[in-house]
């Protein structure tokens, strides 16, 4: 048998003590008990109830994985496969029904009780605040566009920050919070389903306005812990180095990337962003005393979130003058030949953007304390990969997950502040309006098996990356 001397000495890519390895959730997701314990409706609720047909297989958020009355046994398996942590998300519309006013008793019993199981069990909560689920009662009057709705959002997370600041010491804003601009007032793919550029930018500008404002009631409440926020970025790539692709990948970035990840780090906006929205005449309502409130309260810590790069070339046709403003006004994505696809997801993969994104926190955000809080591979019919000992053999996201490791390493070996990695997501779970079409966990649920859960071969071989602090 070999020593542990001899084992270490195998390892090609090991990182640094205490790395965070873990996985990654949301309420919505993995809680299921929408209408159970006093919970209000959120968006994803209601949408459901009016259009289920625009869910995969007509599954809505109601059928999850159960994690509300099975967290105990799902919080065992996480420590199983070697996490020492993992973030989770507070559904506001668990906490406060109708958005505002009484805090819900039974939703703060379980959250503490999750909470504590977790750090019983050697897996520190990283607590994420709006993971796309507005409550119901604050969408009917405007959500986001609305500046109340803001007001309530800060009094929701002040109240988690007292109630369980204490023992969580590592808390989000929000995560993704161009998505729901995106889904909700441009591409049509979250409720209210509108198409309105305008509200998008008011939406996306009272969102950071909301993120820092949390910050700053976290920040007066004198906790010892760090507060961050959770940003998909998507690292742009022009077609070539010609001046106008050139100029189109800037301008994706600059409205996909840098309109959360600016203000977030370095509380300004970029000047680019201002330039289009000036001459568009979109600038968003700001009240004053908002820009100064952004510029002194930004993030302790960066979650990272990457899937896909964007591939963008400069625009080929004009765009048709009738059809709403999209930010398409500006570039064209790309499709590039020979690159390698999720076919499932119809993503691309590549790894090395992973790299470039914490090569550029590293030189151009101060080399912010960050880590990848998500990065995952959806798969349509994984069942057909369970082995006789029930395992599903998911080797290609071993693959996946291992390749996007090793440029995490070299970003860390040239510096990088990047201090963990979470899978997005520990178990199979509801995912949005795709439901359960794309699976992504390192843990299987079997839907026809009152969601019996087991252990796919990339968790396994995650314990062991976990225990060796490397592969
Ligand atoms: C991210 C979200 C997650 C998750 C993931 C996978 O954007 O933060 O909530 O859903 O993407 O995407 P999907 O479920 O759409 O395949």
């Amino acid at each position: 048998m070999k020593t542990v001397e001899e084992i270490r000495e195998t390892i090609q890519f090991q990182f640094p003590k205490g790395f965070w390895w873990g996985s990654s959730a949301s309420a919505t997701q993995t809680e299921g008990a929408a209408d159970k314990d006093g919970k209000g409706q959120n968006i994803w609720d209601y949408w459901y109830e009016q259009e289920p047909s625009r869910f995969f297989n007509d599954v809505g958020p109601g059928d999850t994985s159960q994690f509300y009355s099975r967290y105990k046994e799902d919080i065992a398996l996480m420590k199983y496969i070697g996490h020492n942590s993992f973030r989770l998300s507070i559904s506001w519309s668990r906490m406060f029904p109708n958005g505002v006013g009484e805090v819900n008793a039974k939703a703060v019993e379980f959250y503490n009780d999750v909470i504590n199981e977790m750090i019983a069990n050697e897996v520190e909560p990283f607590v994420n605040l709006y993971h796309f689920d507005m409550p119901m009662a604050m969408q009917d009057i405007g959500g986001w566009a609305n500046r109340k709705v803001m007001e309530a959002y800060v009094e929701y997370a002040k109240t988690c920050f007292t109630l369980f600041g204490d023992r969580v010491k590592k808390w989000f804003t929000h995560n993704e919070p161009i998505v729901p601009v995106e889904g909700g007032y441009l591409y049509d793919f979250h409720y209210p389903n509108e198409v309105d550029f305008r509200k998008a930018v008011q939406v996306g500008y009272h969102t950071i306005l909301s993120s820092a404002k949390a910050i700053q009631v976290y920040k007066e409440l004198n906790l010892d812990g760090k507060i961050g926020i959770i940003l998909n970025l998507t690292p742009s790539y022009p077609r070539s180095q010609h001046s106008a692709d050139l100029k189109a990948s800037n301008i994706a970035d600059v409205i996909f990337n840098r309109s959360f990840l600016d203000p977030s780090v370095k509380g300004e906006f970029p000047d680019e962003l201002v330039s289009i929205l000036k001459e568009e005449g979109f600038m968003p309502v700001i009240e004053k005393g908002d820009l100064d409130l952004i510029k002194s309260n930004t993030v302790d810590l960066l979650g990272i979130n990457y899937y896909q790069p964007r591939r963008v070339k400069a625009k080929e046709n004009l765009p048709n003058p009738e059809a709403p403003f999209t930010p398409e006004r500006y570039f064209d994505n790309y499709v590039m030949t020979g690159r390698k696809m999720n076919p499932h997801r119809g993503w691309e993969i590549y790894e090395k953007g992973i790299y470039d994104i914490l090569i550029n926190v590293k030189e151009n955000y101060g080399n912010i304390e960050c880590f990848i809080s998500e990065n995952g591979m959806g798969v349509e019919g994984e069942e057909r990969f369970r082995d006789k000992e029930g395992v599903i053999q998911d080797s290609y996201r071993i693959e996946f997950i291992r390749e996007h490791l090793k440029w995490v390493h070299k970003a860390i070996q040239e510096g990088s502040n990047v201090k963990g990695y979470h899978l997005w997501t520990f178990m199979d779970n509801w995912s949005w309006t795709n439901a359960y079409k794309n699976r992504y966990g390192f843990v299987s649920v079997n839907l026809d098996k009152d969601a019996e859960r087991t252990v796919k071969k990339s968790g396994y071989w995650f314990k062991k990356v976990s225990q060796d602090n490397g592969f």
